[in-house]
C-alpha cells in the first residue's frame, strides 16, 4: 500500500510515531492484562493535536483518549498508534468505530493485534474508506509493547532477566559485597524499569541473604507512584523481620506455579532480579525472553557469577542471545539481549 499522507515527507509521521510510542511507554507497568499503547492524531498541517494511551484496565483505549483531546481537530486527519485499532467490544467499545465516527482519514500502526478477539482493525478502517499503513518503529526507539506482545502470542508472561555485572561476569565480590556494581544513572535505571513491570520476582536465596525491599524508588528514596507486586519463588520462610514483609508479597513454590498464577491474575511482563539459582532455573527451562544487563567497568577476577551451575559443557551447546539495544548509562552500560 502506498499512500500520500499529506504531511510533505515521510519524517512528519515519524516523529508522530515516537511521540505515540513515548506515550505508550508512560503507560506501561499500568495497563496490564492489556497493553500499553500510545496514540497521537495529526491534522492535515502535521500538527500533534490528540495524545493518549491506554487506561487501566476497564477504562478507555489509547485512540479514545487521543480523540478526546483532539476533540473536531481530528477531523480528516491521520491517527498514530501504536497497536492495529481494536476492532471489538469488550470492556470498551470498538476504537475503530470510534475513529470512523471522528472522521479520521488515515491511520498508520506500528504492531499488529495479536489478540483475535480484537484484532481484524486495520480491515474494519479500510472498509468504511480510511486509508491504513502498518509501519515500522523509527531506530532506537524503545518499543513499551514487545512484552505484551510476547505475552500474547505465548499466553503466559513475558520473563526479563536482570542482572547487575562485572565486566568479567560477577554480580558479587568473594565475600559477598554487590553495593554498588554499577553506578547512579544505572541504579536509577532499574528503578524506573521496576515501575513499569507487572511484577518483579526473587528466589528465596536472595531474599534470605539481602533483604531487599523490591521497592520501585526515585534517587532521594522516595517511593515512585507505581509499585510491581513483589514475588519470591522457593519454599523456604522468609522472616517476618524482612523488608518484604513490611512490603508485601506473593510467595510460590516454583517457576511455572509463579508464573501460571501471575498469568492468571493479569500480569503479562515480569522482570527476574535474582539470584544465580533463580537465574539458572529459568535459563535452564528456557523461560527467559528477555535479558536486561548491566556492565559496570569494573574488574574482580574471581567473585560470583550471574548464573549458579552450568548452562552448556562445551561451547558449541551454548545458547547465544541476539544484541537487541545496548545503552550508556553514566559508566556503565546496558546491554538489551533477546532470543535470536
Ligand atoms: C487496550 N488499549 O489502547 C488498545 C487495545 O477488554 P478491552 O475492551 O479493554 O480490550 C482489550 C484488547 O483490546 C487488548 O487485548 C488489545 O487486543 C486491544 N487493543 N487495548 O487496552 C489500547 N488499542
Ligand atoms: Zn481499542
Amino acid at each position: 500500500m502506498n499512500i500520500d499522507f499529506g504531511l510533505g515527507n515521510t519524517a512528519e509521521y515519524q516523529v508522530a510515531l515516537r511521540a505515540a510510542m513515548e506515550l505508550g511507554l508512560a503507560a506501561k507497568g499500568t495497563t496490564s492484562p492489556n497493553p500499553p499503547v500510545g496514540a497521537v492524531i495529526v491534522d492535515s498541517s502535521g500538527r500533534v493535536v490528540g495524545r493518549g494511551h491506554t487506561q487501566p484496565v476497564g477504562g478507555p483505549h489509547a485512540e479514545i483518549m487521543a480523540l478526546r483531546s483532539a476533540g473536531n481537530t481530528a477531523r480528516g486527519g491521520l491517527a498514530v498508534v501504536t497497536l492495529e485499532p481494536c476492532a471489538h467490544t469488550g470492556r470498551t467499545g470498538p476504537c475503530t468505530q470510534a475513529l470512523i465516527n471522528a472522521g479520521v482519514s488515515q491511520v498508520v500502526f506500528l504492531h499488529s493485534d495479536p489478540n483475535p478477539v480484537a484484532s481484524g482493525g486495520a480491515k474494519a478502517l479500510q472498509e468504511a474508506g480510511i486509508a491504513v499503513q502498518q509501519v515500522q518503529a523509527p531506530e532506537g526507539a524503545e518499543d513499551a509493547l514487545l512484552p505484551w506482545l510476547t505475552a500474547t502470542q505465548l499466553g503466559w508472561p513475558h520473563v526479563t532477566l536482570k542482572f547487575a555485572q562485572t565486566l568479567d561476569g560477577f554480580t558479587a565480590a568473594t565475600d559477598g559485597t554487590s553495593q554498588w556494581i554499577t553506578g547512579e544513572t544505572a541504579r536509577n535505571h532499574v528503578h524506573e524499569d521496576r515501575a513499569r513491570r507487572d511484577a518483579i520476582i526473587i528466589g528465596t536465596g536472595t531474599a534470605l541473604a539481602d533483604n531487599p525491599s523490591l521497592t520501585a524508588r526515585y534517587l532521594d528514596g522516595r517511593l515512585r507512584e507505581k509499585q510491581p507486586r513483589r514475588v519470591v519463588i522457593g519454599t523456604r520462610d522468609i522472616s517476618a523481620a524482612s523488608k518484604l514483609h513490611a512490603a508485601g508479597y506473593e510467595q510460590y513454590g516454583t517457576i511455572d506455579q509463579a508464573l501460571s498464577q501471575l498469568w492468571d491474575t493479569g500480569a503479562r511482563d515480569v522482570l527476574v532480579e535474582g539470584g544465580a539459582s533463580l537465574a539458572y532455573g529459568f535459563l535452564k527451562a528456557g523461560k527467559v525472553d528477555a535479558i536486561q544487563a548491566y556492565l559496570a567497568p569494573v574488574l574482580l577476577g574471581e567473585g560470583r557469577g550471574v548464573v549458579s551451575a552450568s548452562l552448556a559443557g562445551t561451547l558449541a551447546d551454548a545458547g547465544r542471545w541476539r544484541t537487541a539495544g545496548v545503552r550508556h548509562l553514566g559508566e556503565d552500560v546496558l546491554w538489551l539481549l533477546a532470543q535470536s
